[in-house]
């Protein structure tokens, strides 16, 4: 008889609304860059948003800001492997944010939970194996070209029905794979090939998404969109305020998982937003 893993659902693990705070070791991120590239500050800033309240940290050690290249394997582990050993020494709850294989395994043995994965299993051939073998959480997010190139002039006919259909794809390529389904979450990537109002209307069109069946993580903290519409058509990033009031929108309109650099403001507004929801 085949046997059957029992897998906890990773809207059981992370349920609504749950906060990932964004931990990026890299030198060069669009509005963090240079800020937790110190072991010892990265470890530090990730205690601290978990004492704030996030279910979990995304350490990412590769910038995949507009216009950004790729960093080597080698590079991206000196700068992610210091951080992930002393977050598994604090029982910090950990996402891995890369796209390459060699890295994923690496912090999934250092005790990483969820793979999150900005290719949606196109980068690596080998990372899917490794998600599934481990038995970790996965995140698909939809990127239009590549980080290099993606904002010179996003084009989509319907954005939403483009992006579900793309995810629907994926998350049937990682089943394919072997990765349970109940694993996955799914992410719109905003700012990935979209304009600023390609991201606006993802969020307001999040029920199409939501049809999959998966739950969705949505990443709008400090995105340049929000210092658009606040006033700033040059804008690289967004103030607080808006990313708030994203996050906000989002979990509204049904997202699960929110993608955040300052941790306490949000799970501020989204315990008010939950409050009211249940009142
Ligand atoms: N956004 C960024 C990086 N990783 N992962 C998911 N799932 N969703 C996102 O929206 C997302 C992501 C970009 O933001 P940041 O990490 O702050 O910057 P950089 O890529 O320059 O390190």
């Amino acid at each position: 008889m085949p046997t059957v893993r029992s897998v906890t659902a990773i809207e059981e693990r992370f349920p609504r609304p749950s906060v990932m705070g964004v931990v990026n070791v890299t030198p060069d991120s669009f509005s963090d860059g240079g800020v937790h590239f110190d072991p010892t500050v990265a470890i530090a800033a990730a205690r601290r948003m978990v004492a704030e309240g996030a279910a979990l940290v995304d350490v990412g050690g590769e910038s995949t800001r507009p216009g950004s290249d790729g960093v080597s394997v080698d590079e991206e582990l000196r700068r992610v492997v210091p951080v992930l050993e002393g977050l598994a020494a604090a029982d910090v709850p950990v996402s891995i944010d890369t796209a390459k294989a060699e890295v994923a395994r690496r912090a999934i043995e250092l005790g990483a939970e969820l793979v999150n994965d900005v290719s949606a299993l196109r980068a690596d051939p080998d990372l899917a194996g490794v998600v599934a073998d481990a038995g970790a959480y996965l995140c698909l997010m939809h990127m239009q070209g590549e980080p290099r190139t993606m904002q010179l002039d996003p084009r989509y006919d319907d954005v939403a029905s483009e992006v579900a259909a793309f995810l629907e794809e994926r998350l049937a390529f990682a089943v394919s794979q072997g990765i349970a389904e109940e694993r996955i979450c799914l992410d719109p990537g905003i700012g990935f090939g979209k304009t600023a109002q390609h991201n606006f209307e993802l969020v307001r069109r999040l029920d199409v998404l939501l049809a999959l069946g998966r739950p969705v993580l949505i990443g709008f903290s400090r995105k340049s969109s929000l210092g658009r519409v606040t006033g700033d058509p040059d804008a690289k990033t967004g103030p607080l305020s808006a990313s708030v009031a994203a996050a906000v929108a989002a979990y509204e309109r049904g997202a699960s998982i929110l993608r955040v650099h300052d941790v306490r403001e949000h799970v501020e507004a989204l315990a008010v937003s939950r409050a009211i929801a249940s009142a």
